[in-house]
């Protein structure tokens, strides 16, 4: 059995999503990151990093101790490995893969990441910083649409990189962008959209990222998030 330390994001998504394409045997722990779930000692024994998601195999590859693994780009090549499954055999493929899985934890994920807090958090009236990660969101979303309009997936086959980057693709609606100008990126993303997997993956499980609207925080939600109890944490 995993454990999943899950919130319903683009980095949560991607490991529901791996694990219903699998069907390795797990249970899902909703981790509320405005009440500040992820902050506690415990939970850092499970993820250093303090963040969402994690998982910990009861039945690690090797045996041994229950492992935790963080990151979700780790934690799909660790589910990936364990079920011998989305990550291609073909040498060419497998780096095709992991190359596109480093391009999405590196710049895909966080550039976007950004956008969505400047655009969704931060006070109001940043032009620059808005600007700025808005502009490389689409920079990327253009070397997505060079990568699938030459290959039907990102490492030929559907993969590990695909299950990465659609979750995120899937997010731009939250800072006012559209697949208009990306019909490659639009195809793939409707053909993954219909996968039963990624149904599953994401169904009930995705209210959040998905509305542009600016969430209203409490001072304590805040402070869980971007402040105070969010910088003590590690110290506890
Ligand atoms: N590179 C990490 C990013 C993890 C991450 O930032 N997760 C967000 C949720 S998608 C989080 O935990 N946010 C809580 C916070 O910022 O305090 C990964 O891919 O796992």
């Amino acid at each position: 059995m995993i454990d999943v330390y899950f919130t319903p994001t683009p980095n949560g998504h991607k490991v529901s999503i791996m694990l219903e394409e699998t069907g390795l045997p797990h249970q899902l722990f909703a981790m509320n990151m405005l009440e500040g779930d992820h902050l506690t000692p415990e939970y850092r024994r499970i993820n250093p990093n303090g963040r969402l998601p994690a998982i910990v195999d009861h039945e690690p590859i090797g045996g041994g101790a229950p492992l935790p693994v963080f990151e979700s780009g780790a934690i799909l090549l660790y589910l990936a490995e364990k079920s011998g499954q989305l990550l291609p055999e073909n040498p060419r493929r497998r780096s095709q893969a992991q190359q596109w899985l480093m391009w999405q934890m590196a710049s895909f994920g966080p550039m976007q990441g950004q956008a969505h807090h400047f655009i969704r958090y931060a006070p109001e009236g940043q032009a620059y910083p808005v600007e700025r990660y808005r502009n490389e969101t689409l920079r990327l979303l253009h070397v997505l649409n060079g990568r699938l309009g030459e290959a039907d997936y990102l490492a030929e086959e559907y993969s590990i990189a695909d299950i990465a980057a659609w979750p995120w693709t899937r997010a731009i609606r939250a800072i006012g962008l559209t697949l208009d100008d990306y019909p490659a990126v639009a195809d793939w993303f409707a053909r993954i959209d219909e996968r039963p997997a990624v149904l599953a993956g994401t169904d009930v499980k995705n209210a959040a990222n998905l509305s542009s609207a600016r969430p209203v925080l409490t001072e304590e939600q805040w402070s869980n998030l971007f402040g105070k109890n969010m910088l003590e944490a590690p110290a506890r």
